[in-house]
């Protein structure tokens, strides 16, 4: 059987929510197959998330694996493109470690794309009236740190790739912050799973951007 597996973050930085592992139990709850998804909330710790993704990675043996995670202040749906092999945290993390300039995994390569088709996931979550784009960097906090993990550590019939969502309405810390109601988020979430689902190649529309 088709294993899918997707996950979100516990809350960080002090804020008392993150979309990301709300919208993730929000798809489990009403996910109906035929392919197996197995869900989990991951600790914003550099040590326990990859460590739980290594496990998970382990245990299940999924063909596509989802990571998604908070990028508060962006007003889209963002969907990695590219990990790279680089931790740089700006703040701590909920263990309270603050590593600075070190590989995710040391002596791998240096960056790894995703293995989703990135450009589609996009395409199709825009489609369906939720703001998105692919996106060319997860940051150097423990969502990349994971993404690369994931990367690096699937097996090799496993596809593997990074959604950063914007806050859920009515968590953001000010009113003024960019946010999505929290249905869109997960459905934006379940488009990205389908999406994998359906296509191993990316279409080859232009993309990018110019800065
Ligand atoms: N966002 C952080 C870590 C956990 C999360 O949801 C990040 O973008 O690295």
């Amino acid at each position: 059987m088709t294993t899918v597996l997707l996950t979100g973050f516990e809350p960080f930085g002090g804020d008392p929510s993150n979309p990301s592992g709300a919208a993730v139990n929000l798809v489990a709850s009403r996910w109906e197959g035929p392919e197996a998804l197995v869900t989990a909330v991951l600790p914003v710790t550099f040590a326990g998330a990859a460590e739980r993704m290594r496990a998970l990675l382990a245990e299940h043996r999924p063909d596509i694996v989802i990571a998604a995670g908070l990028a508060g202040g962006r007003a889209t749906i963002g969907v990695e493109r590219v990990a790279v092999n680089l931790v740089d945290a700006r703040i701590p993390d909920n263990d309270g470690d603050q590593p600075v300039d070190v590989p995710s995994v040391p002596g791998a390569a240096t960056a790894h794309f995703a293995t989703l088709p990135v450009k589609e996931i996009a395409r199709r979550i825009a489609g369906a009236g939720i703001p998105a784009q692919v996106s060319y960097s997860a940051g150097t906090f423990v969502c990349n740190h994971v993404f690369f993990t994931a990367l690096e550590a699937a097996a090799s019939g496993t596809r593997a790739g990074f959604v950063h969502v914007p806050w859920a309405a009515g968590h953001a810390p000010t009113t003024e912050s960019a946010a999505l109601p929290l249905s869109d988020i997960a459905r934006a979430l379940e488009i990205a799973v389908q999406t994998s689902l359906d296509m191993t190649a990316d279409t080859t529309v232009p993309g990018g951007t110019l800065h």
